[in-house]
């Protein structure tokens, strides 16, 4: 389940636990130091780091502050990649399951205030048929040809498959093990759990707040961006009018920001939240009743030295090159981001659709129908966490799942799912999955969505190199969803670009090529009404796994690894401005 952000106020408080921790590999005898919060795969040369598949143990020694005695005092940890065992002084106390969500641990019971124990993690990086994101189990590459039938390739990958080799079936670098902080939190005994927040553009918020072991009344104050108090009533669920209320609007516009504040008893939180509204109509999607389209690179957590390691250097930056090149959004591509990054949004009215990390469901034997119980747990725990955050303005159940192979079957897998995120946002938000490249008329998923969305690799993957020809075969299949009456996102299509590879003659890979495919795509989207929405793919080139097909890494970034901008990023800097300022692309 979702657990509230902690929070340092006058009555709850907060230790960070980041720094240097021990760390091995399960087995090794030595322990080494090791960055807490980041990925550990790029913190040595080792290669063991980069390849290693299975347990690693993280240990340091916590006190509890001896002021927080008589307190509720949890350990609270924001993502630990992919499953977790926990254990205080070498017994086990909790287990999770899944990377990219946050979980906290009870130690009130456990630990006195003023003592101090030793916590260890155990961190499980490997991914397979049951976890999500999904590994391929075995040595099938995700790219390149595995050259079936030769005896010799078979033998080697049987030797892979002994040696344990374990592969994503996704396109990123499968880095783990603590990415994001942990935290000793204390809150009193009788406590705040829970907060939703759902407010109408006129003002009206309704509220609902979880306490636990505690009757007294809840007061709830809305207070403005100045801190003034502008509403406010009292009741575990009720609603407080704001007048004259100030939108979130997305950047370019003001994206203002109120607080709720909640007391109870001995206990204080304070949620921020705005008021927005989305909505679909027709081919449209409508923010505050304004039609809104959608330019903004994908985006993956990672960086060089961190991984997918949680960095409010990198997010700010990366925010800040978001408004240089006038992009309003991004999907947070392929599973939930740290919470900061949204908090983030948030204030800089950068819109996000919120992807669980679904990633990898490309092949009939990895559809994998056991995961659905357990997918529809990680899509209630995401929206559980984001749902008050007004930058998150739609769901998405996942990415490129196979949903053409059985189409049928398909359905039956994803229906639910998107019923369930319905039904479990208090804000009732579009819901999507993004699709891939496929034969759209065998699909029955995609097109069931609220908003289309589509990765195309024309002029990439398929006909490669030959852009007249790409125009022509996007343009056959943009006909063909015309006829479908939804809204269509691009929501990826890129081009590896080798920064400062260059050619007069645009050839692939070289930068000049990388703007004259965005040039050809650009061309199509804008003879279309019904697309609302750009998002190339990638913001900046990103670390995957080796193979024939990466060198360094995907480099469909308009940025390199480290943000310096190939050509194409000046290209969407200029087309995005001009959006920008007409609503439409006059380019
Ligand atoms: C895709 C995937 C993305 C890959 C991208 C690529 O369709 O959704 O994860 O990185 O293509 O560059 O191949």
């Amino acid at each position: 389940m979702g657990t509230l952000y902690p929070q340092n106020n006058s009555f709850r408080m907060v230790q960070d636990l980041g720094g240097v921790w021990d760390f091995r590999f399960r087995g090794d005898a030595d322990w080494q130091p090791i960055a807490v919060p980041a990925s550990y795969n790029d913190q040595s040369p080792d290669p063991r780091f980069r390849n290693y598949a299975g347990i690693t143990e993280y240990r340091r020694k916590i006190t509890i502050p001896g002021r927080w005695k008589g307190m509720r005092v949890c350990v609270r940890f924001d993502a630990v990649a992919h499953s977790a065992r926990i254990l205080l002084n070498g017994r086990e106390i909790a287990r999770h399951r899944g990377g990219f969500l946050p979980f906290e641990v009870e130690l009130s019971d456990l630990l006195e205030a003023g003592e101090t124990a030793e916590l260890t993690v155990e961190a499980d990086n490997r991914i397979s048929h049951d976890t999500l994101p999904v590994g391929t189990e075995g040595a099938t590459a995700f790219f390149g040809s595995d050259n079936p039938g030769i005896p010799s390739v078979e033998a080697g990958k049987k030797l892979q498959e002994e040696r344990g080799i374990n592969r994503p079936a996704f396109d990123f670098f499968n880095y783990t093990g603590i990415q994001r902080p942990v935290r000793l939190t204390a809150t009193p005994r009788g406590y705040i759990r829970d907060i939703t927040l759902t407010a109408s553009l006129e003002g009206n918020v309704r509220y609902e707040v979880e306490t636990s072991g505690t009757e007294s009344e809840v007061q709830v104050e809305v207070l403005d961006a100045a801190g003034n108090t502008v509403a406010s009533c009292t009741g575990r669920k009720g609603s407080a009018v704001i007048p004259d209320p100030q939108l979130w609007e997305p950047w370019p516009g003001k994206p203002y920001l109120y607080t709720a504040r909640i007391i109870c008893g001995e206990d204080l939180y304070e949620q921020t939240f705005g008021i927005r509204e989305v909505r679909v109509e027709g081919t449209q999607f409508l923010i505050n009743g304004k039609p809104f389209r959608f330019h903004g690179p994908c985006k993956h957590e990672d960086s060089p030295f961190h991984g997918r390691g949680t960095d409010a250097c990198l997010n700010v930056t990366d925010i800040n090159l978001y408004h240089w090149l006038h992009a309003n959004c991004f999907r947070t591509s392929h599973y939930p981001y740290a919470e900061e990054m949204y908090q983030l949004c948030d204030r800089e009215g950068i819109v996000v659709v919120d992807e669980t990390p679904a990633v990898g469901m490309w092949a009939d034997e990895h559809y994998g129908w056991n995961l659905a119980a357990y997918h529809r747990q990680v899509l209630q725990d995401m929206i559980a966490r984001d749902r008050n955050h007004p930058c998150v303005v739609m769901w998405s159940l996942g990415n490129e799942p196979d949903t053409d192979t059985l189409p049928e079957k398909a359905y039956e897998y994803w229906r639910p799912l998107y019923e369930a995120a319905h039904r479990l946002d208090p804000q009732n938000r579009p819901v999507t999955v993004v699709g891939c490249q496929n034969r759209y008329e065998r699909d029955r998923v995609i097109c069931s969505m609220d908003v289309v969305l589509i990765n195309r690799y024309y002029g990439w993957y398929n006909l490669s190199g030959d852009l007249e020809t790409a125009k022509y075969a996007f343009r056959l299949e943009l006909d063909w969803w015309e006829k479908q009456h939804k809204p269509v996102i691009l929501s990826e299509y890129g081009a590896d670009t080798i920064a400062g590879l260059h050619g007069a003659a645009p050839e692939m890979f070289t930068e000049e090529y990388q703007v004259a495919f965005y040039e050809a795509m650009s061309e199509c989207l804008d003879e279309r009404g019904f697309v609302i929405g750009e998002m190339p793919w990638n913001f900046a080139d990103f670390s995957t796994c080796q193979g024939p097909m990466r060198a360094g890494g995907n480099r469909k970034g308009l940025f390199t690894r480290d943000r310096n901008p190939k050509m194409a990023a000046h290209y969407f800097r200029n087309r995005w401005k001009t959006m920008d300022q007409n609503g439409t692309a006059d380019v």
